[in-house]
């Protein structure tokens, strides 16, 4: 039976489109429009400017027929008999699928094309004549009658005998099925976006042709026909932010185990009818083509190519035409997409969209898993996975205590939740989630609120999760942080993506070393500070409990002030999209050589690692490393530029790829300030002495302890002395997972060939083996 369920797949072809891309550019009309079939050549008339979208709205479940680039938005019940119809189209050619699946299909096709002559008038004779072919099949009726109780749900049954049922075209390997994602534009989401994104997409990446790529684009927010909330100036360029998008998407990493799936990305620039001439338009292509293909990450598949072989593609979102080739430039990038995927994962997937629940027990969740069949729990994590990870159908926060009994059905709430949250701040009379106008002012001016506040949000108010589960999931997610009590002594929570934005030029005055050090620049191997990275690292910092709080001003979305309780020095972190900018102001009374400067530099890299794998981008596609601003000879005079400092244990050093001389140069003592007692290497090693922070690490991580061999065999232990570790520790589960990092950190068996002890490695090894904070 277990052979059997192993041949037992389907092959799937859904996959997520998510539209990104700065605000009003045309993302929600683009969407509109790959629905409409008529030409229309016009821009609509409209002049008031449309409605925003939220953080993301919920997703579209589009049909995209192969044969006349029809794109179709269709229901789940039609998707689910779609996709059933499908199966049946299989049957010549993968007879091993058929037997498996001939339960699911046959009472389902039975319903179709026998409900013509039945009319339905009586379910019991479709019924028995579906039982009585299971029987013929001669495999085990029991798994059939499970698979066939549940698929064939009353509200299947109810869209069977539906009419239009008869219409609906099979999904099947010539049509995919789209599930579609429209995102708001606006610079505060997309610094949330990430968090709360848990599948492989594939991204639409928009912008406005008619904008200067260089200039910091202007965001509005209009919630209702009445709000008229003046915009403001996003403190990142176009072109940054298109930048960013791409190497963010580029270092995502994969958690989908099956070869195909990747996230991939589509550049479109849209209002090409305001355009004037095609020089412009040259210019502008040229211009990015450069950029992008300067990048370390670029690779000729990294982006969709349009029939002309540009990376941009250039539209007037209502141009019949022009749609059609966003149409097919999709169908392009979603046909390598294709993935087999156990029958019973499927059912459980269509079990859980028909169910229409936002969330559910894990026992219930189970159960239903159990009636397709999913029954042992090797199975039942990978089925999680599959529907977390591949299909962006549940969230499941194992590791949080309030939430390891509770499944989250529908990801949508989370989008929800988060966007009730930002909105406070962008509409001022958008305060009904705050109960008084006071809290809501501090909201907007601090960005801190109480659970009180989340108690008006409308997934606490209908019940769906409490403001207890809630908080815990926005601190894991590392969306907001606890920061403490505010005067009425209700505990506080601060959520760094709503504040204002500070401008983002580089000061002159940071490029002499006069203060008697150097700010310290962090940079990402992308290019740029992926999105998610600079709130999240705000957040991840707070929670850690230590002694960086937030100091009481120069707190902006891109630059936050950190007072070291204990030293009494501040830190001051900026985000310059490029990189980040780590600057210290001496407390009063002390001198700069009283600053732990090593000690900043370390606890900063501890949680970029941690950032970088909660957000699911690959450590070893993002990484972070240092730098400084370059004071080379002959080089200051030019724009401000950043030399990278490579750490060697000889000869610690920076370099300067800077054309027209590129040179390195060793590290002068402002610099060398930063890595005092860490001479060999910046990546700092971890040896015995790091294993009760490790371990520490782990239990606020909510590591599971019961998987410690999986963890030493992907850190390089072998597997003799992992027998001999648990016969050691008489099965101790604690004691042996202390024992596996002990010689972890001593470097036994294949640990050095797998990865020097350190935050990397680490995070790399928690991440193969499915322990990756979601
Ligand atoms: N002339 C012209 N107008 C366009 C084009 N594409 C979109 N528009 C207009 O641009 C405006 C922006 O539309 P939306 O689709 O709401 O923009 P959006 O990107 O979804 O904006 P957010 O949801 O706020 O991020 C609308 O008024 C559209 O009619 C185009 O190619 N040409
Ligand atoms: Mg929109
Ligand atoms: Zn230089």
């Amino acid at each position: 039976m277990d052979k059997l369920q192993d041949k037992a797949k389907v092959k799937v072809q859904i996959i997520s489109c998510m539209t990104v891309g700065p605000p009003t550019v045309g993302k929600t009309t683009l969407r509109e429009q790959l629905l409409t079939d008529q030409c229309n050549n016009e821009p609509s008339q409209q002049h008031k400017r449309p409605l925003s979208t939220q953080v993301a709205e919920r997703k579209k479940i589009f049909r995209l027929a192969a044969n006349n680039n029809k794109w179709n938005h269709i229901t789940s019940d039609e998707e689910l008999t779609g996709f059933v119809k499908g199966l049946d189209r299989n049957r010549n050619t993968k007879f091993d699928i058929l037997t498996i699946i001939s339960a699911t299909t046959l009472t389902l096709v039975i319903y179709s094309y026998f409900y013509t002559f039945f009319h339905s008038q009586d379910t019991m004779i479709v019924e028995a004549i579906a039982s009585f072919i299971i029987i013929m099949y001669h495999f085990s009726p029991r798994m059939y009658m499970y698979m066939y109780k549940n698929i064939v749900s009353k509200s299947v049954i109810n869209a069977v005998r539906n009419k239009t049922f008869e219409q609906i075209p099979p999904v099947s390997s010539d049509n995919f099925i789209i599930h579609f994602k429209d995102t708001g534009g606006q610079p505060e989401f997309h610094e949330v976006i990430p968090a709360l994104v848990s599948q492989s997409t594939l991204y639409l990446i928009m912008f406005n042709l008619n904008e200067d790529l260089e200039k910091e684009y202007s965001v509005t927010y209009k919630a209702s026909e009445e709000d008229t909330s003046s915009g403001y100036e996003s403190s990142f360029t176009v072109k940054e932010t298109i930048l960013q998008i791409l190497g963010s998407i580029q270092s995502l990493h994969n958690h989908a185990t099956e070869p195909g799936i990747t996230s991939n990305a589509l550049i479109i620039g849209t209002h090409k009818d305001k355009i004037k001439g095609t020089r412009q338009l040259r210019q502008i292509q040229q211009e990015l083509e450069k950029e992008i293909k300067g990048t370390d990450w670029y690779t000729s598949d990294a982006i969709a190519t349009t029939p002309n072989g540009d990376l941009v593609l250039p539209i007037n979102t209502y141009n019949h035409n022009d749609v059609e080739i966003v149409k097919d430039m999709i169908k392009q990038s979603t046909a390598t997409r294709t993935y087999m995927v156990p029958v019973t994962f499927v059912a459980l997937y269509f079990t859980i969209e028909k169910l229409n629940k936002p969330v559910m027990s894990l026992n219930k969740f189970k159960k239903h898993a159990h009636d397709c069949n999913i029954t042992n729990k090797i199975e039942l994590n990978r089925v999680c996975q599959y529907l977390q990870d591949t299909m962006g159908a549940i969230r499941y926060f194992k590791n949080i205590p309030e939430m390891k009994d509770i499944i989250i059905t529908d990801p949508q709430i989370l989008f929800d939740l988060v966007n009730e949250l930002i909105l406070c701040t962008f509409t001022f009379k958008n305060i009904r989630t705050m109960s008084s106008r006071s809290q809501a002012e501090r909201f907007r001016s601090s960005g801190r609120f109480t659970k009180q506040s989340l108690q008006e949000c409308d997934i606490v108010k209908k019940g769906f999760l409490t403001a207890d589960q809630v908080i815990p999931i926005l601190i894991h997610l590392s969306i907001i942080a606890p920061v403490g009590i505010n005067s009425k002594g209700y505990k506080e929570y601060f959520l760094p993506c709503v504040l204002f934005h500070a401008p983002v030029s580089v000061p002159a005055s940071m490029l002499t070393v006069a203060t008697g050090y150097s700010p310290l620049l962090v940079t990402f191997k992308c290019g740029y500070t992926p999105r998610g990275v600079f709130s999240c690292l705000i957040s991840s910092i707070l929670c850690s409990e230590g002694q960086w709080v937030l100091a009481s001003d120069k707190i902006y979305r891109n630059q936050v002030m950190f007072h070291l309780t204990e030293c009494g020095h501040y830190v001051l972190l900026k985000n310059c999209i490029k990189y980040l900018q780590v600057t210290i102001t001496v407390c009063h009374g002390s001198t700069i050589s009283d600053v732990p400067f090593p000690e900043i530099q370390k606890f900063l890299s501890q949680h970029l690692s941690i950032v970088i794998t909660k957000l699911r981008y690959s450590a070893s596609k993002v990484g972070h490393s240092f730098g400084f601003y370059c004071t080379l000879e002959d080089h200051a005079t030019s724009d401000p530029h950043i030399a990278q400092c490579i750490s060697n244990v000889q000869n610690p050093h920076i370099k300067c790829s800077d054309s027209p001389s590129p040179m390195t140069a060793s590290l002068t003592p402002e610099q060398a300030i930063w890595f005092k007692d860490d001479s060999n290497t910046l990546r700092t090693t971890f040896d015995i002495t790091h294993l009760s922070m490790v371990i520490q690490f782990l239990n606020k991580e909510h590591y599971d302890v019961a998987t410690w061999q999986q963890l030493g065999l992907a850190l390089g232990i072998y597997q003799p002395t992992l027998n001999k570790i648990e016969s050691d520790a008489r099965g101790k589960t604690e004691d042996c997972l202390r024992e596996c990092l002990s010689s972890w950190l001593r470097q036994e068996d294949s640990v050095k060939e797998s990865g020097i002890p350190n935050w990397y490695t680490l995070a790399k090894a928690l991440d193969s083996i499915g322990q990756h904070s979601i």
